[in-house]
């Protein structure tokens, strides 16, 4: 044999010990237990066996909102795999359950019940008392004119203690009044001008509600829950709410932030604020509404811009761009960064839809708030949010990682 041919063979023998060291090396360094996923750019391994409420276990339940369909479908695996709450996002309401005097909607929110209880699933009532989705025959005597207040508070007391009372022992937590605060920057405006408010004259029927909830169910814990409870005028006008209830000794357990957020709101020092502004009063937080919409407020067309008769096109949609993506997980990281930092205080974070698939704020036409409603005409023009931590294809996103890597 020539001298080149021997070298030739010592070559292909080493690189192929070479390649069986590296493969064995590998074999024996990936863990045995659990698929194990390598995400780019970060070099640390994840255990996909773990769900959200897993990599949460010593701060605090992990939630989202679900409708009886959806426990049925193809959400369902992934609701048992990483939640440990529920929130019924529409069948508890008072319009839905109550439609109309004596009769109850209990299908949907038994089915709920029933599949949370079956999962050692915790459940967050919602709602006991609100202005949107309302029972509209509470207003209304049956001549059709506006009932009295202490009708109106009778009704209220009669609906809070037949479905606070039938879940007794299986809801922790009630939203027991939702959203009474109002929105302007008028700060001497507290209260929203709701049915409620008016025919009440005043807002006691927020202190009924907490009242007859605690009757019905006195081992529920009862929230006052509303939005944007981070900006600092409705921040003030809650925190006033708040300290009239402790006050007039109303059995409330804490303050729901619902957290409906954008990529830069709210900012880290407000979300601290708020937090340390209800845990002052010895009140706990959720946070019950939880998602990141990347998209911005829809600006108002400028007035007698367009000719009449114009056609007004929807504005391109660059949909969910590395660079919306980017901030998302940042906005995110932040969020959970200081829920873990005020883990004493916090019972629980609930996310409002389970994946981008659906989500409430899913908008169509450039504006309009569809949602579910608006869903099935014009899929061209559908300008989704993307804003939770599942993909379409009910996939971790980027932002999953971002708030489990701690
Ligand atoms: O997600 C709910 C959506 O399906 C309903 O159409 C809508 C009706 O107002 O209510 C949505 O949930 C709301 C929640 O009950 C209270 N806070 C605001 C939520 C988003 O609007």
């Amino acid at each position: 044999m020539d001298p080149s041919t021997i070298f030739k063979n010592i070559d292909r023998g080493l690189l192929l010990l070479i390649i069986a060291f590296i493969v064995s090396s590998f074999i024996q360094n990936t863990p045995k237990k659990g698929p194990a996923l390598f995400i780019a750019g970060n070099t640390k391994a994840h255990n996909t066996d773990k769900g959200l409420k897993d990599y949460y276990k010593n701060y605090f339940p992990i939630g989202v909102a679900v409708s009886a369909a959806s426990l049925h479908g193809p959400d369902s695996a992934l609701i048992v795999k990483e939640f440990n709450s529920v929130t019924p996002e529409n069948d508890m309401k008072m319009g839905p359950i109550n439609p109309s005097e004596g009769v109850y909607n209990w299908k949907n929110a038994d089915d709920i019940v029933d599949f949370a209880v079956s999962h050692h699933i915790k459940i967050r009532g919602h709602n006991l008392c609100w202005h949107n989705q309302e029972a509209i025959w509470m207003f209304k005597d049956t001549n059709g004119k506006p009932v009295t207040k202490e009708l109106l508070l009778q009704r209220l007391k009669d609906h809070i203690f037949t479905v606070a009372g039938r879940y007794k022992g299986k809801i922790y937590a009630w939203d027991v009044v939702n959203e009474a605060v109002d929105d302007s920057d008028d700060t001497t405006q507290i209260y929203r001008k709701s049915n409620w408010y008016n025919i009440c004259n005043g807002p006691d029927f927020i202190e009924a509600a907490f009242k007859y909830a605690h009757e019905a169910d006195p081992h529920a814990r009862l929230y006052y829950n509303d939005y944007n409870s981070e900006h600092p005028v409705k921040r003030e006008k809650i925190f006033k709410l708040l300290k009239k209830l402790i006050a007039d000794h109303v059995p409330i357990d804490g303050v729901g932030m619902q957290a409906h957020w954008k990529l830069n709101d709210p900012s880290p020092d407000e979300l601290r604020k708020a937090l340390d502004e209800v845990t002052s009063l010895g009140l706990k937080v959720q946070f019950t509404e939880l998602d990141i919409t990347i998209r911005l407020p829809q600006p108002k067309p400028a007035t007698g811009a367009a000719a009449p008769g114009a056609t007004i096109l929807p504005t391109p949609d660059p949909g969910y761009t590395p660079e919306l993506e980017a901030k998302q997980i940042a906005q995110y990281k932040m969020a959970f960064d200081i829920f873990r930092q005020y883990k004493k205080f916090i019972t629980s974070v609930t996310f409002w839809n389970v994946s981008d698939r659906y989500s409430w704020l899913d908008q169509r036409g450039g504006g309009l708030m569809g949602g579910a409603a608006a869903a099935a005409k014009a899929p061209h023009l559908l300008k989704k949010a993307y804003p939770l931590l599942f993909d379409e294809n009910r996939q971790r996103k980027k932002a999953y990682w971002s708030v489990v890597n701690f």
